[in-house]
């Protein structure tokens, strides 16, 4: 089974570095690829410097973080696709090997890791998952039709795709992990608009006939955690 790693990463500069060297040493893993797009603090630079292979988008075509994911699936022929996010802060190879083993073995049609909220990692485990952090075959990635190719909604329509067909699912909290922030990146007044302008694509994700509700009761149905 030949699994790449996707990396969108927009600005990403004070993290990416880390993330493609974990990566890298993912065993799982032939190669990296990182997409930037319209990334104006040398992220493209540093993810070469770090050793990923770099693809660019035109930072005037329209698009979204599930564009650049779309442009990294295309620079790839695996038959498999872990999905990591550039801004992750703690993460190493250990955590990624974790996170593809249930996919690798075949006890997973799609295997998630979770950032780690503490005490709150029960709920998270058992939510509809908003992780970038994430293995998937390829043919899950390409079932998806593009008007529904969008940055904030992406994860719930990969969730709906696994979860209509009633496949599989492991999701484990990567220990220590977690991620720079909306806010920590735009300051607090800007992100916070962001991070709210986020949730409300996220809830409103059923409302909008996205993703079907009932969804989330097949994908509870099918999913195993993971300790
Ligand atoms: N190439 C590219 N990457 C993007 C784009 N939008 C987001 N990303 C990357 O996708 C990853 C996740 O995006 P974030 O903006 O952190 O989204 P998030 O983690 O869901 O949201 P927060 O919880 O607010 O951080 C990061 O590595 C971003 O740099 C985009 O338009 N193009
Ligand atoms: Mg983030």
């Amino acid at each position: 089974m030949i699994v790449d790693i996707v990396i969108p990463a927009r600005n990403e500069a004070p993290t990416v570095a880390a993330v493609v060297d974990a990566c890298l040493g993912c065993r799982y893993a032939r190669q990296v690829i990182v997409v930037d797009d319209g990334s104006v603090d040398g992220t493209a630079d540093l993810a070469l410097g770090a050793g990923a292979k770099v693809v660019h988008r035109d930072p005037w075509e329209s698009g979204s973080k599930a564009h650049a994911m779309e442009a990294g699936v295309n620079a790839s022929d695996a038959e498999a696709i872990l999905f990591v996010d550039g801004d992750c802060l703690n993460l190493t190879a250990a955590h990624l090997d974790d996170i593809c083993r249930p996919f690798v073995e075949g006890r997973a049609a799609m295997s998630l890791g979770t950032f780690d909220y503490g005490f709150w990692n029960w709920l998270v485990l058992r939510s509809p998952p908003t992780t970038g952090e994430r293995i998937i075959p390829r043919w899950v990635f390409e079932a998806v039709p593009p008007e529904k190719l969008d940055g904030f909604t992406i994860e719930y329509v990969i969730n709906g795709v696994i979860a209509e067909r009633r496949l599989p699912v492991t999701a484990r909290v990567m220990r220590g992990v977690t991620h720079r922030t909306k806010r920590d990146k735009f300051g607090r007044l800007e992100g916070t608009i962001e991070t709210v302008r986020m949730f409300w694509n996220v809830i409103s994700v059923p409302l909008r006939g996205i993703v079907r509700f009932r969804a989330y009761w097949y994908y509870l149905r099918c999913l195993t955690i993971e300790h």
